[in-house]
């Protein structure tokens, strides 16, 4: 078993912003915005919130975590609870499903308020369809509103405000978000009043990536068994039909060694296990994709959870 350094944790850097915010031309919403969870992806979509001019509290589990936001101008709340009280419309940003029901759910969740009239709540964390529409449901039961805005992109492209948002629910909070998805995406798609849609588009495009990465390291792995430079697989790579900005990168990483997390491996494996769920209620077969499952369970074994998904490659190697 290889001895696996952990990857830095890189501290938000609250002065950058995308390039392409200047273009945007932004107009804030005036209500209140609450954001639950500070992670990379939660701290990224808050920095430039706050950029935008738009009215900001947040809490974040590790406490500490909100001390940058405070600085730069949100409010911060002691529990979940009290950011739904102070606010209109409440994002929730955290790792998993269960993460996301324990916010709603849990003690001093969202649901201790009782009556949620005039609020709207907002999934944005990576969650399965039947999470979402226990977590809608409990909204709605409490006169809520409820939509499912999940993000498609790696840390990256959040920095860049250049994630997809695919949401589902209520139509009106779509709306009432607008300014903030402007922010911090290039494109939204509204996918019908029905909660679990967007869940679903959302698990389906990281099949595609998963299966993908999957195929790409151990390609690679088979060139370097053969001694053959993967820096010219993908320099021939790039001139092929098949290339995609997407696999450049993760090609490029794998060839470097280089998995600074853009996309977590354990993100990506609690993924495919959401699809393999999903897919067994239907009785849908994905031999595939449960392979790759098990490779990403595999590597996530070896030490590598918190490196990027391309650290596939290493396991591919042995
Ligand atoms: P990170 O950087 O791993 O951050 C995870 C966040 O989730 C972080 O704020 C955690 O709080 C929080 N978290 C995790 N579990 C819980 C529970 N049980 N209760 C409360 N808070 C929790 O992930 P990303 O920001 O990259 O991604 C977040 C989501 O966006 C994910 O679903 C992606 O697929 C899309 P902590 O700071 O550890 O106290």
């Amino acid at each position: 078993r290889p001895v696996v350094t952990r990857p830095e944790t890189q501290a938000i850097d609250m002065n950058s912003r995308s390039n392409t915010l200047a273009d945007r031309d932004i107009v804030p919403s005036d209500q209140t915005f609450g954001f639950l969870g500070l992670g990379m992806m939660g701290s990224t979509i808050v920095k430039d919130l706050i950029y935008t001019k738009h009215k900001v509290v947040v809490w974040n589990r590790t406490i500490d975590k909100c001390q940058p936001f405070v600085d730069a101008g949100a409010e911060v709340k002691d529990t979940p609870m009290d950011v739904v009280e102070a606010a209109d419309i409440i994002f929730c940003c955290v790792s998993d499903p269960k993460g996301a029901k324990d916010l709603v759910f849990g003690n001093c969740g969202v649901l201790q308020l009782k009556d949620l009239r005039n609020k709207a709540y907002v999934e944005m964390s990576t969650i399965d369809p039947e999470t979402s529409m226990d977590i809608g449901e409990g909204i709605k039961q409490c006169n809520g509103r409820y939509l499912e805005a999940q993000i498609h992109g790696s840390r990256q492209e959040a920095a860049e405000g250049m994630l997809i948002i695919l949401a589902g629910g209520d139509r009106t909070v779509f709306e009432e978000c607008h300014s903030c998805f402007k922010t911090i995406a290039k494109n939204t798609f509204f996918l019908g009043t029905d909660v679990g849609n967007a869940c679903k588009v959302n698990l389906i495009l990281q099949t595609i990536l998963g299966v993908s990465l999957v195929g790409l390291a151990e390609a690679l792995a088979l060139a370097d068994r053969f001694s053959i430079s993967l820096n010219d697989i993908i320099d021939i790579f790039d001139l092929t039909s098949m290339k995609s900005p997407l696999l450049l990168a993760k090609g490029k990483e794998m060839a470097k060694g280089d998995f600074n997390p853009q996309q977590p491996l354990s993100h990506m494996q609690r993924d495919l296990r959401l699809v393999l769920n999903m897919a067994e209620n239907l009785d849908q077969s994905m031999p595939v994709t449960s392979i790759t499952n098990e490779v990403f369970k595999h590597t996530k074994r070896l030490g590598y959870s918190e490196h990027d998904s391309s650290a596939v490659f290493v396991r591919s190697r042995f």
